[in-house]
């Protein structure tokens, strides 16, 4: 396969003012009637009068220059690209395709799923409908007319406004929408299906009034109200917050069971994997309907940061990635607590970001080259992308960034642009240079702080020494320092914030200051100190930074009961927990478990003051792909029972508190989704999985009795998960069975239930993983099934995935194989467990690079699984 460089970018040769479609919509098939207006663009920098276009999978039809059906050598079919080596300044091209969305098992372009047709055109899928410039600097203005037999498809949809429809010979009819806004190809979107609709309306701040309607199948009819009712709120918040209005008459979401992705912000039709739509009480946890809501805001948010102004070409990813995580965070801030929302953000961030910023993958937040773009909708891509937007937020305040945002739609509405327009507009609005901070686009790798401290007792200075390094990275070496915002305080003994003199004159301070970091090496004192502070270090998380300071348990425990900044209260308790956890992997048996860290969580189990959200988070012990992220070397089982140990021994001497909190926070009331609620469900939960954990007798009935009696999905699945992952044999069995049985014919309960088993060390063993891709309700064309086993499998269920002799990883690399042939960007996902092989201790790395090679030695290898498993053995 070939690499594609950002450095060789150029405009495109030629322009499409509009593009008319018009689909037949078969059984075996379907015909694409496409014509484009196209003109040579005066920007190309190329002379020459020769068009490409791209095509993928189709089957050419008929081909016509300004109504002259053309000759087969006054055009060249290459396959991927479709060549006409002579056509005029301005001119009419009329394509006819055939296509199978019956058959396209790769879903992108047009397919179906559950009986109706649908599409996913991002990045590169509308060259599988027909032959087009598929790049998103290319923006047309799209009309589609969609004809389909009007029984089974009675609902027929596409973008922008329905103008016409009507009947036609043999039980068909049609329906034909225009999009009056120039779109990229990657952002059409068609459904044909038997929908039900749920409708709402939403009056906008300019008093139009947009109709809302959700599709879905009759069945899940009653499973839109959250969707409908986050929609509004988020275009309310996005017009209150960025002063953005919707600008369509209406706005369609579709709720589709086969989708490769989360979902797709199609201009006017969303398209939505069910799994991130669709939920009920009974159905959905409270992580599914916050994701939910995240989502349904993301893809909304598009409209502006990704629709109206768009992205010149794929390297630029990030801008509407990174700028829309960035909007989708703030506003779950808003909505429910936002010290929570930044803990699950960050906890993302630093285990799987950093993971991959440190592996075979790395690649900046602007990468400079790819072979499969697929590849590169990366945790780096939106996840530190939104941080590096994040970063410039707090630089600027948010004033000023309101103003830069403005500016940037502003100057670039209608416009295919990069990330450095986006600064751009950020520097001219606030008057910051920005210069260096775009190395943040630039340069892969996390960034690391190695911090020391002295106080000067006789002086009353405290200094902090701070030298910043960014590691080499595949194609990358020798970097440079970064303009880094590094948040801090300093507290007393007593807990109390203390003023941050930086000046020997000074006094009363800031309690808190961002200290801007921008060379190797700084030092920063603080004056007018009685006696040695402590540190809150990169507070709120300012950046996304590693920061090595050499903190005392201490120090941990002070920052976890005393720290004003939640994040940090919290973090603290993470980093205790992980330095108790470290200090037991390869220790001899039987030594000392930290008396001090159960004394921490007996005060947080009973600490009914604090934020009971902040207390439900400070309550999860670091996860082991966090533990194996921060070791050199990782040897899973050991940190696999290192943490178990930690948890038996907390859970042993905590039980009555565990069963008092449990109590405590008991079903009371209506079910309801506000943050204290969650956090109480949260909370007995964890406490319950804690007594499972040590097979507590009483903790089992309480187990069996919520099982039985929940009235809600987080409760009735957080009584299956405890008993799954107990040693209660007999009751896990039934539990399973007695789940399956109630929800067996909802696919996103069955999700569930496949990833409750395959996360488990107790029920998701190799055998038994083996067993569910056998079960009835598997199915390998969903990738949702898929991600729910295999997925799960490889990326939760460590202990079991890296078991000594390497069964897992042949596991793994035989079902990568399998799904290459039909779902290559599923393949290359589930592939990445296996890229880390170096972070391993020898005896693992060895055989998951054997299982790397088993892959590459598959004949007709992707291109997508082709780039991950070349770089990754490089
Ligand atoms: N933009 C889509 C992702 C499409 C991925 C294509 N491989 C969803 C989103 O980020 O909103
Ligand atoms: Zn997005």
């Amino acid at each position: 396969p070939q690499t594609i460089y950002l450095s060789e970018y150029q405009p495109p040769a030629y322009l499409v003012d509009h593009v008319n479609l018009r689909f037949e919509l078969f059984e075996d098939g379907a015909r694409v009637h496409s014509t484009l207006s196209m003109r040579r663009n005066p920007a190309a920098m190329q002379s020459g009068s020769t068009l490409e276009l791209d095509g993928d999978s189709l089957t050419l039809e008929s081909l016509a220059l300004n109504g002259q059906s053309l000759a087969s050598d006054e055009y060249r079919n290459e396959g991927d690209k479709l060549v006409i080596p002579t056509v005029p300044e301005a001119f009419e091209l009329t394509v006819v395709t055939w296509i199978e969305p019956q058959n396209n098992t790769r879903l992108e372009g047009l397919y179906k799923s559950s009986g109706m047709f649908c599409t996913q055109c991002e990045a590169e899928g509308f060259r599988c409908i027909t032959y087009y410039p598929d790049r998103p600097d290319v923006m047309a203005r799209f009309q589609t007319r969609v004809e389909a037999d009007k029984s089974a498809y009675p609902v027929l949809l596409s973008n922008g406004n329905p103008v016409e429809q009507g009947d036609l010979e043999n039980g068909r009819h049609f329906v034909t929408w225009e999009d009056p806004f120039p779109k990229p190809a990657y952002l059409f979107a068609l459904v044909a299906g038997d929908l039900v609709e749920k409708r709402d309306t939403f009056t906008t701040c300019s008093g139009r009034n947009i109709d809302l309607r959700i599709y879905v199948e009759a069945r899940n009819a009653r499973k839109c109200d959250y969707a409908m009712d986050a929609l509004k709120r988020s275009m309310r918040w996005d017009e209150e917050v960025y002063g953005r209005e919707y600008d369509l008459d209406i706005f369609m979401i579709v709720a589709v069971d086969d989708f490769n992705m989360g979902a797709m912000e199609n201009k006017g039709l969303n398209i939505f994997n069910s799994s991130c739509v669709l939920a009920s009480q009974d159905t959905a946890t409270d992580a599914a309907f916050q994701r939910i809501e995240a989502i349904v805001a993301h893809e909304y948010f598009h409209n502006w940061s990704g629709n109206r102004v768009t992205c010149r070409d794929w390297f630029q990813l990030s801008l509407k990635e990174g700028f829309t995580v960035f909007r989708d965070s703030q506003f779950s801030a808003d909505m429910g607590s936002p010290t929570v929302k930044r803990i699950e953000d960050v906890t993302l961030l630093r285990t799987a970001q950093f993971a991959e910023d440190a592996g075979p993958m790395a690649h900046p937040v602007r990468p400079a080259s790819y072979m499969e773009i697929s590849n590169f909708y990366t945790l780096t891509i939106y996840e530190k992308g939104a941080e590096v937007v994040r970063m410039i937020h707090n630089l600027l305040g948010a004033e000023l960034f309101r103003k830069g945002s403005d500016l940037y739609f502003d100057r670039h509405d209608g416009q295919a642009v990069t990330t450095d327009d986006f600064v751009k507009a950020m520097e001219d609005a606030s008057g910051r240079d920005l210069g260096q901070f775009r190395l943040w686009y630039e340069q892969a790798g996390t960034p690391v702080l190695a911090v020391s401290d002295h106080y000067d007792e006789v002086q009353g200075v405290y200094r902090l020494d701070i030298r910043q390094s960014v590691p080499d990275t595949p194609g990358q070496s020798g970097k440079k320092p970064q303009h880094i915002p590094f948040a801090i305080g300093l507290l007393d003994s007593e807990g109390q914030p203390l003023p941050l003199n930086m000046g020997a004159e000074d006094s009363n301070g800031p309690a808190e200051r961002v200290l801007e970091l921008t060379e190797t090496q700084h030092s920063f004192e603080f004056h007018g100190l009685k006696e040695r502070p402590v540190p809150s270090l990169l507070r709120d998380f300012s950046a996304p930074v590693r920061v090595h300071y050499p903190w005392t348990r201490e120090q941990l425990l002070f920052l976890m009961s005393h720290d004003p900044d939640g994040f940090n209260r919290w973090d603290a308790g993470q980093k205790l927990a992980v330095d108790v956890i470290q200090s037991l992997v390869d220790a001899p048996q039987g030594t000392e478990i930290e008396p001090r860290l159960v004394e921490a969580y007996r005060l947080l189990l009973n600490d009914t003051e604090l934020d009971q959200a902040l207390v439900a988070k400070m309550l999860l012990l670091p996860s082991e792909a966090y533990l194996i992220e921060l070791s050199e070397q990782a040897d899973v089982p050991a940190i696999h029972d290192a943490r178990e140990q930690v948890l038996t021994h907390l859970a042993q001497a905590l039980r009555d508190d565990l069963l008092a909190c449990y109590q405590r926070n008991a079903g009371q009331g209506d079910y309801q989704l506000t943050p204290g609620a969650i956090a109480r469900r949260s909370l007995r939960n964890t406490a319950l999985a804690w007594l499972l954990h040590i097979d507590d007798k009483q903790g089992r009935a309480l187990a069996v009795e919520q099982f039985e009696q929940a009235d809600n999905m987080t409760d009735r699945l957080g009584a299956l998960r405890a008993l799954v992952n107990s040693g209660f044999e007999s009751d896990r069995i039934r539990a399973l069975a007695e789940f399956f049985e109630r929800f067996q014919d909802d696919p996103q309960v069955v999700e569930l239930w496949f990833s409750v088993q395959a996360s488990s060390d107790r029920a998701g063993q190799l055998p038994q993983i083996q067993a569910l891709l056998e079960h009835p309700a598997f199915d390998w064309k969903n990738p949702n099934k898929v991600r729910s086993v295999v997925g799960v499998f490889a990326g939760q269920n460590l202990a079991a995935f890296h078991k000594p002799g390497g069964s897992g990883y042949r596991f793994l690399a035989d079902q990568v194989c399998r799904l290459d042939d039909s779902n290559p960007q599923i393949a290359a996902r589930l592939v990445s467990p296996l890229t880390r092989w170096k972070k391993f201790s020898p005896q693992y790395s060895s055989q998951m690079k054997t299982a790397l090679e088993r892959i590459r030695d598959k004949t007709e290898l992707s291109r997508d699984v082709y780039e991950v498993v070349h770089k990754s053995l490089a």
